[in-house]
């Protein structure tokens, strides 16, 4: 089942139909029972399918955090931009280690939604998507549902000393989520695919894929690691890690459209700023 967040409030989609959900997001991931919620919904009658315009990003009061290095290509991508500065053996380290580099991504404020604009860093010269797979979490920690992200990162800046990360990763318009939340409580199989594709000026500018099943880490183990002794009443969003980096020869440029796909759960689009 998959919950859409619009100027007219939450929306349940079944078979291209869609109701009317009478909670806010916030009560939604605090409920006990999301799904039970939401079914409830498609016994009213349809409404008037949303707009493009309509749809807003599916967050509430939650904060949105982030792993890091949980790929192969993620941790090969920047052991190799920081080489030079003396981090790389950071991102080795942390892609075997025990504890998973968690780190904070977003405001409710900083997120956009399908279709808005997302933003590169004024000072920053090497920039680059991140499509994740996001869970959302209830504030016992359980996974109640997953979202598209991009994590947007500026690679010269974290790769000029790591303790610039939450500089190259926190700025407005740095973080898309949407275009819905699919609930569910199950694992997503690891045959998921995750697809990127990058036009500018109409052309593909780059294409990537990857599947779940190169994502070193479990995500309700990730879980577990976020709400170590950090509580979240209003839930929280976990974006997964990316898979995905392109060749270092890649910057993105205003006006680039970023396309991000999920198997199951949609389609994300947005332009850079
Ligand atoms: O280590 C820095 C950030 C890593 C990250 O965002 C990712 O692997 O997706
Ligand atoms: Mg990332």
């Amino acid at each position: 089942m998959k919950i859409y967040n619009t100027n007219r409030g939450l929306l349940v989609e079944q078979q291209g139909r869609f109701h009317t959900v009478n909670t806010g997001f916030d009560d939604l991931v605090r409920s006990n029972d999301p799904q039970s919620l939401a079914e409830e919904s498609l016994r009213s009658a349809p409404v008037v399918p949303p707009n493009a315009s309509e749809f807003l990003a599916p967050i509430g009061s939650q904060e949105v955090w982030a792993a890091g290095v949980t790929y192969f290509r993620s941790r090969s991508a920047r052991m190799e931009e920081s080489k030079d500065t003396g981090g790389g053996s950071f991102y080795d380290r942390v892609y075997s280690a025990v504890r998973p580099e968690l780190f904070f991504k977003a405001t409710a404020r900083r997120v956009v939604g399908p279709g808005a604009n997302v933003r590169i860093r004024c000072d920053a010269r090497w920039s680059v998507p991140e499509p994740e797979l996001t869970l959302l979490l209830n504030p016992d920690g359980e996974i109640i549902g997953y979202t598209i992200g991009n994590d947007m990162s500026s690679r010269d800046i974290e790769g000029e000393n790591p303790l610039y990360l939450p500089q190259a990763k926190v700025y407005n318009g740095s973080c898309a989520l949407g275009p819905c939340v699919m609930l569910s409580d199950e694992p997503l199989s690891k045959t998921t695919a995750i697809q990127i594709q990058i036009l500018r000026d109409g052309r593909s500018a780059f294409d990537g894929s990857t599947t779940l099943a190169e994502l070193k880490r479990d995500p309700k183990e990730l879980a577990s690691w976020l709400f170590r002794d950090n509580s979240f009443p209003d839930g929280a969003y976990l974006m997964t890690g990316t898979g995905v980096v392109p060749d270092d020869e890649f910057t993105l440029a205003h006006g680039d459209l970023i396309r991000i796909s999920i198997d199951g759960i949609g389609t994300l689009e947005n332009r850079v700023a």
